[in-house]
């Protein structure tokens, strides 16, 4: 019977192993007194536990010592003063710890903190102590030795490619992670692209079927849809919230599993929760076929403040009906025929009711008369228009500066998927050099969850503090570069 059980237990029988290093920081020993701070570096962001150790001087410390300790996962962060932090995602979320040390000792920190710098200030010390035998245990299910090293001939990529790695390799824990410093959980459209990024990098398909099961067991929500993201530490809980998108890409990552890995157990195992997302989506269309706001759900698309986002959802719908209408019919499922037929109804609709002739974009009532980038990508994404039509319009809406932009490496993806669908390499290897390179000339070691060129403290979250500076989701250059041999 494939009931929660079932699946739990498949995600467990794909539990990856865990590759630990140890590193040391570029500083051995400090000897500090009152007041005193100090700022390791490990050299490049990692993930993992800290331990360190520290003794008396000369005077033996007759009070407990307390320290500060900060984890950073760029400089800002270990000078951002963090007592202002307005952001709107919890402040606990900022890697600071006071710890008390009533005598000289070895400590080793319980907690996990995703970083590149470590600063400790000693708060308090009756006499000067020496702290020294720093080590940071970094931890990863990612193989480095599966990864070979892209081809491209480009300095520019190459180094991209690299950072993007890293990005991922830092994500990749006990499952695929958004953030390690935060939300620290397994993410739908996450899972998707760290996933898509693994086939041509790390090749861990455990991980990747693990990440599947685990979405299995979730709960529907009163709509059908699966929840966007779950939790396993303590033990197993499917998130509160479902985001209509994510449930439609759970369906896209089978399909994305599938063609990697003709593996027909897992897409038998979940070819009937495949079916009722799409099912369940197609129950909030209107009579017309395109999808109307319904109380119950919500979706992603980006991070973009106000963006309106009917078209771009209904892009989403296509470009999974189209996706699971080929997997059904790889694998001789009858369905595929109604999944098909649905996506060209679908299709015709959208170019009917959501697309503006004189304006030769997608703005419509529906989105309140709103020009996005986002709505004309996931059109072109979902088929609804091709070739230089598409073309002229993917490149208006970037160029246009009252267009509604995308500010996360998340739809910056979707651009470039789009990009490549078209033939246009040489744009999408301008857009990866400047979108993703922006980061790297800012000092980037990994790529982060959100990122607006001119405006380097854009953040979702209100304070740039709450941002992650490792998110998954912005992976992706490997998988172009490598994929398209860019
Ligand atoms: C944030 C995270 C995560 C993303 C969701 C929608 O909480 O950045 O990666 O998938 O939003």
């Amino acid at each position: 019977m494939k009931d929660k059980n079932y699946f739990l237990r498949k995600a467990q029988e794909n539990f990856p192993e865990l590759n630990y290093t140890v590193l040391t920081p570029d500083i051995s020993e400090f000897t500090a007194s009152s007041g005193d701070s100090v700022i390791l570096d490990l050299g490049n962001h990692a993930v993992g536990h800290f331990s360190f150790s520290f003794d008396n001087v000369e005077k033996f410390i007759d009070a407990p010592v307390r320290l500060i300790i900060r984890f950073g996962e760029d400089m800002r962060e270990i000078s951002d003063d963090i007592s202002q932090y307005n952001g709107n995602v919890s402040k606990t979320w900022l890697q600071e710890e006071i710890l008390n040390l009533d005598y000289p000792q070895k400590t080793e920190m319980p907690r996990r903190y995703a970083c590149r710098y470590i600063k400790i200030t000693v708060e308090c010390t009756n006499f000067p102590i020496k702290i020294f035998d720093f080590k940071f245990t970094a931890s990863t299910s990612a193989d480095i030795s599966a990864l070979a090293p892209s081809d491209t001939k480009d300095s520019l990529l190459n180094k991209i490619d690299c950072v993007a790695t890293n990005t991922l390799k830092e994500c990749m824990q006990t499952f695929f992670e958004d953030g390690p410093k935060r939300d620290r959980r397994l993410w739908i459209g996450d899972l998707r692209l760290e996933a898509l990024t693994n086939y041509y990098t790390f090749k861990n398909l455990e991980i990747v079927k693990r990440c599947l099961y685990l979405f299995a067991a979730g709960e529907y929500n009163n709509l059908g849809f699966l929840p966007s993201y779950v939790f396993e530490t303590p033990y197993y809980n499917s998130g509160a919230a479902h985001i209509t998108d994510y449930a439609l890409l759970y369906v896209v990552t089978v399909c994305d599993y599938y063609e990697h890995t003709a593996d027909i157990v897992v897409v038998n195992d979940l070819l009937q929760i495949c079916k009722s997302q799409l099912d369940s989506f197609e129950a909030i269309l209107d009579e017309n076929l395109i999808v109307t706001m319904h109380d119950g759900w919500f979706s992603f698309i980006d991070w973009c403040p106000g963006l309106e986002k009917l078209t771009a959802l209904q892009g989403v719908y296509l470009y999974t009906l189209e996706r699971f209408s080929e997997l059904l019919k790889a694998i001789g499922d009858e369905d595929f025929k109604k999944y098909s037929s649905l996506l060209s109804q679908v299709r015709s609709a959208c170019k009917k009711h959501l697309y503006d002739k004189n304006a030769k974009a997608f703005i419509n009532d529906l989105d309140k008369k709103q020009f996005s980038v986002h709505s004309q990508i996931w059109m072109i994404l979902g088929g609804v228009i091709s070739g230089e039509e598409a073309k002229k319009l993917l490149i208006f809406s970037l160029d246009n500066e009252n267009a509604k932009q995308p500010v996360t490496p998340y739809m910056r993806h979707y651009v470039t998927e789009a990009m490549l669908k078209l033939g246009m390499k040489d744009n999408a290897v301008q857009y990866l050099k400047n979108l993703w390179g922006g980061m790297i000339d800012l000092g980037a070691d990994t790529f982060w969850e959100a990122y607006v060129p001119d405006n380097p403290d854009f953040s979702p979250y209100d304070d740039r503090k709450g941002n992650s500076l490792c998110h998954a989701w912005s992976c992706t250059p490997s998988y172009f570069i490598r994929k398209y041999g860019l």
